[in-house]
C-alpha cells in the first residue's frame, strides 16, 4: 500500500521553526500526502507549508480538538495519522503505527510513550502530575473497557479516517484524545498501541498550561466515563 492511501494530519498553532524541519523530513522520507490544520497562527507556519507545497486548512479557531475534526473532514484517504508538528513525534515510527492498520488488525493505533519511553514526560513535577493524571485516566479506561492500555494521552496516532469520523467526538481541546480513545472503545472498534518515543518539544513554547487544562481533563474524564 501506497503511502498516499494516508493523510498525515499536523494541528500546528506558530509552529512555523518546527515545521521547517518537520516538513521536510517527512518529505525525504517520501510521505507525500501531508495536511497541515492550521490554528491561526500569526508565525508565518503557512509560509513554511507553503514553501514545501503541503496544504493548508484553517481550524475554526476552538482548539486542537476542533483542528482534528476538520483534518479529518478535509482528507481524501484510507487512513490517518496524526501528528503534532512540534517535533515530539518521530516520523520513523509511521511504518510501524500504520502497519496494524495496513495489516487490517486494527481501526485506531495509538504510540504509546509508556512503552517507547518519553523524554519530557519525567523530571519535573509538572512532568509527575502529568504522567500521573494521564496514568489514572488509562487506568480509568482500562477499568469500563477491561483492556490494558498505556496511553490514554498521546496526540501521536494512527486511523480508518470514516471510522474515527464516525465516533462524532465533541470536545475543542486537547482532551480530544481520551475523548477519541473513550468513543473507540465503546463503539468496539479495534485499538493497539505501537511503541515510540517522545522528545522533547524542538522550538517554541508547550500550548498547554496544567493548571489550566486540569478541570476540563476531570471534566471529560468523568463525562465520557459515564456516557461514552
Ligand atoms: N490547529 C491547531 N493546532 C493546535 C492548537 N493547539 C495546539 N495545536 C497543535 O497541537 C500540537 C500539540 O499541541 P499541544 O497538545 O498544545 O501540546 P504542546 O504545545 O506540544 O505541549 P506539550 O504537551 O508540552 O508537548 C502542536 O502541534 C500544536 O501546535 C489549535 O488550537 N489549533
Ligand atoms: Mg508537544
Amino acid at each position: 500500500m501506497s503511502p498516499t492511501e494516508t493523510t498525515i494530519i499536523i494541528a500546528a498553532k506558530n509552529e512555523a521553526a518546527n515545521l521547517a524541519e518537520l516538513l521536510p523530513a517527512l518529505r525525504n522520507s517520501g510521505w507525500t500526502d501531508i495536511l497541515v490544520v492550521d490554528g491561526h497562527s500569526v508565525d508565518g507556519t503557512g509560509d513554511v507549508c507553503d514553501k514545501y507545497r503541503v496544504p493548508v486548512v484553517r481550524d475554526g479557531g476552538r482548539g486542537k480538538g476542533d483542528a482534528l475534526r476538520v483534518g479529518l473532514r478535509s482528507a481524501k484517504s484510507k487512513f490517518v495519522v496524526f501528528m503534532d508538528a512540534d517535533g515530539s513525534h518521530e516520523p520513523a515510527d509511521l511504518t510501524a503505527l500504520l502497519a496494524p492498520l495496513r495489516a487490517g488488525q486494527a481501526d485506531l493505533v495509538i504510540a504509546s510513550r509508556l512503552l517507547g519511553g518519553s523524554s519530557e514526560l519525567h523530571g519535573g513535577f509538572d512532568e509527575f502530575f502529568r504522567l500521573t493524571g494521564s496514568s489514572f485516566i488509562t487506568a480509568c479506561i482500562n477499568h469500563k473497557f477491561r483492556v490494558r492500555l498505556s496511553d490514554s494521552q498521546n496526540g501521536y496516532r494512527a486511523g480508518d479516517r470514516e471510522k474515527l469520523m464516525g465516533l462524532d467526538t465533541r470536545e475543542n481541546s486537547t482532551t480530544i484524545e481520551q475523548e477519541m480513545l473513550f468513543k473507540a472503545l465503546s463503539r468496539g472498534l479495534r485499538v493497539v498501541e505501537v511503541p515510540s518515543h517522545e522528545y522533547p518539544r524542538k522550538h517554541g513554547k508547550s500550548h498547554i498550561r496544567l493548571s489550566r487544562v486540569f478541570l476540563n481533563y476531570i471534566y471529560s474524564l468523568l463525562k465520557n466515563y459515564l456516557f461514552a
